[in-house]
């Protein structure tokens, strides 16, 4: 070929970079497709200009001031709205903050998108030592149901898709998205970038049961002479409360709603055995699980508490979870949505509610120990304790029964979760599955930004001190929150010694007589130190009433209590003999 007859070199294209779009645009649009409304995060390279970003684009934007808090929240609005919550973090130590609420999201089965920004791959896998080098995706993957990573701005799309399917479908959880901070630069024709975002559709669909698991199941109810429905957190999350209703109703069967699922129907409900617990457990000969797990929370479905031989129905929507501590005769696997309708649809219209002298038997026990409570309850002994404590806040979710109460500690956890009736779904939120400490203000923050309603937080002051930082926060986004610390001075309680006999206090101890509610008038919200049931009811009554942040420091005697609660049994004892 001659010079002559070369084609003439194209000219260099001068980029219009007004249709132009980059990574940061296309993760924020993707996020939009999808309906993610909000955000939970804490800025820092590479994701500052993200954040701003987001919030430009009409993006709610949640900043906390520790991520782990920022992780807590997005998986609680991930519970409370079936739509994965997001939480966005920094690379590596930004990353690990978060990975615990990843994790703990996972293990309570809450569909949350953990999105970090990530240093540059040619050096982290080199290991060279780039700023916070980590691989992030390989720490991830073995503590979340799945973990994605996006090298090319045209792959954005598919990967919040896969994120978000991960998240919400079958056994919901957590999933790790990993955005390397030369991603977010990347840019791509416009139009090309619309193109290849993806909108979700039918993210978590219905999975309808086998008409043979069902008719198994509603076989071995109908022979049960002492039925039981146990109602798990997962049911709660199903917001399929009028079929799980209709169930319970139309059985005529007692049911145990484990902590998060109390309010599915209200505690007051004469079906609920709550107040007869141990005794419908030991007594039952056949219990429907829905959405529950017979993990540690129900002694792995054997020994003591579950007393003779019982035949177990499960409802779940995870097939591997079914005989993972027991044998279970009558699996119905499904969304609770489609397996409980179809069960109440089996069951027809005349169905044989169980033996009077099973229910019976319930209502005798629960009146004797409901009058029991109700005497203990009336007493108002100085100090307060839990118990005087939490009868003045009961009273008060009593008449706002929309406020979500967020629960954690030791014996603040046990008194709260059976003292304090619930009366709507999804108005509980606790320590979960790992009975884990730290999701206090987090989960407080996410409640009342997808609820808004009044939040009320209750806290051992041990379990408050984790995220206590969140309080400026709450103050900064001026939300409905109202944190009551229950002070006794330390971990469990405030009366152990050094048996070193050294000038430290004993592990479990506090400063005596702090007042948190200085923390929060810190940041301009309102503070009260409460020692009596009745100032404690009208701080609470007036912060709901006025929707400020509000923090009381409730005086708790500190001999009050036991040590872990309720579940000082998995203390290990030492048994070496001291010389
Ligand atoms: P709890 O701690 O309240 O006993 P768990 O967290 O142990 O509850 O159990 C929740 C269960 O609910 C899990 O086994 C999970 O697979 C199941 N689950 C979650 N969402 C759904 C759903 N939409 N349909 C069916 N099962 C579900
Ligand atoms: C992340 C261990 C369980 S309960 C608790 C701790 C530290 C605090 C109990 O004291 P608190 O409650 O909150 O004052 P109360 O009502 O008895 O006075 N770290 C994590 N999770 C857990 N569960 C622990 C430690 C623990």
């Amino acid at each position: 070929m001659s010079l002559a007859t070369m084609p003439a070199p194209a000219a260099t294209p001068v980029e219009d970079t007004s249709k132009m779009t980059d990574g940061f645009h296309l993760v924020i649009d993707a996020l939009k497709l999808n309906d993610i409304d909000t955000i939970f995060g804490l800025p820092g390279i590479p994701i500052t200009d993200f954040t701003r970003m987001a919030q430009a684009e009409g993006i709610r934007v949640i900043s906390f001031r520790h991520e782990q808090h920022a992780g807590n929240a997005a998986a609680a609005a991930g519970f409370l709205t079936r739509k994965p919550g997001i939480c966005l973090t920094v690379s590596a130590p930004g990353f690990l903050n978060g990975l615990t609420a990843l994790a703990n999201a996972t293990t309570n089965c809450f569909p949350m998108i953990l999105i970090s920004g990530s240093s540059e791959r040619e050096i982290v896998d080199l290991q060279q030592g780039d700023y916070e080098e980590m691989d992030q995706l390989a720490v991830a993957k073995p503590l979340c149901k799945a973990a994605f990573r996006v090298l090319q701005a045209e792959d954005i799309g598919v990967g919040i898709a896969r994120a978000i399917r991960a998240a919400l479908s079958g056994r919901p959880g957590g999933v790790y998205l990993d955005l390397p901070a030369k991603l977010f630069a990347q840019t791509m024709d416009a139009a090309a970038g619309k193109r290849s975002l993806i909108k979700v559709v039918d993210p978590a669909p219905r999975q309808i049961p086998a008409a043979d698991s069902v008719k198994r199941a509603l076989a071995l109810l109908k022979g049960a002479r002492r039925p039981l429905i146990l109602l798990g957190k997962g049911a709660a999350y199903a917001q399929a409360d009028a079929d799980i209703r209709a169930f319970v109703e139309n059985s005529g069967v007692p049911y145990l709603p484990m902590s998060m699922a109390k309010g599915l129907l209200p505690d007051t409900h004469p079906q609920s055995a709550s107040a007869a617990r141990s005794y419908v457990l030991a007594e039952a000969d056949v219990v429907v699980l829905i959405g529950a797990r017979l993990n540690w929370l129900l002694s792995h479905g054997k020994g003591k508490t579950w007393g003779g031989p019982k035949q177990f129905i499960q409802v779940d929507i995870s097939p591997t979870e079914i005989d993972s501590n027991v044998a279970i005769a009558a699996p119905v696997i499904g969304d609770i949505g489609s397996c409980v309708s179809a069960l109440v649809a089996g069951m027809g219209s005349n169905w044989t509610e169980p033996p009077a002298e099973w229910t019976g038997a319930i209502t005798e026990r629960k009146d004797k120990n409901l009058a029991k409570m109700a005497e203990t309850l009336a007493r108002n002994p100085s100090p307060m304790n839990f118990h005087s404590a939490l009868a003045a806040i009961r009273e008060v979710v009593k008449a706002r029964p929309d406020a979500v109460v967020v629960n954690e500690g030791a014996n603040t956890l046990d008194f709260t979760r059976s003292i304090v009736d619930m009366y709507q779904p999804r108005k509980r939120l606790d320590v979960g599955t790992w009975g884990i400490m730290g999701i206090g203000m987090g989960f407080a923050v996410a409640a009342a930004v997808v609820t808004g309603k009044p939040v009320i937080a209750i806290e051992g002051d041990s379990a408050f001190g984790f995220s206590g930082m969140e309080v400026e926060t709450i103050c900064r986004y001026n939300l409905p929150v109202c944190v009551i610390v229950f002070n006794n001075n330390g971990v469990y309680g405030g009366t152990d010694v050094n048996r070193g006999g050294g000038p430290d206090v004993a592990p479990t101890v506090f400063v005596k007589g702090a007042r948190y509610d200085k923390m929060m008038e810190a940041f301009g919200g309102v503070g009260v130190h409460a020692t009596t049931p009745q100032e404690l009811a009208t701080a609470l009554n007036e912060a709901i009433r006025s929707g400020k942040p509000t923090l009381i420091n409730a005086v708790i005697d500190e001999t009050a209590g036991t040590e872990s609660g309720r579940i000082t049994r998995l203390n290990p004892q030492s048994t070496a003999k001291k010389k």
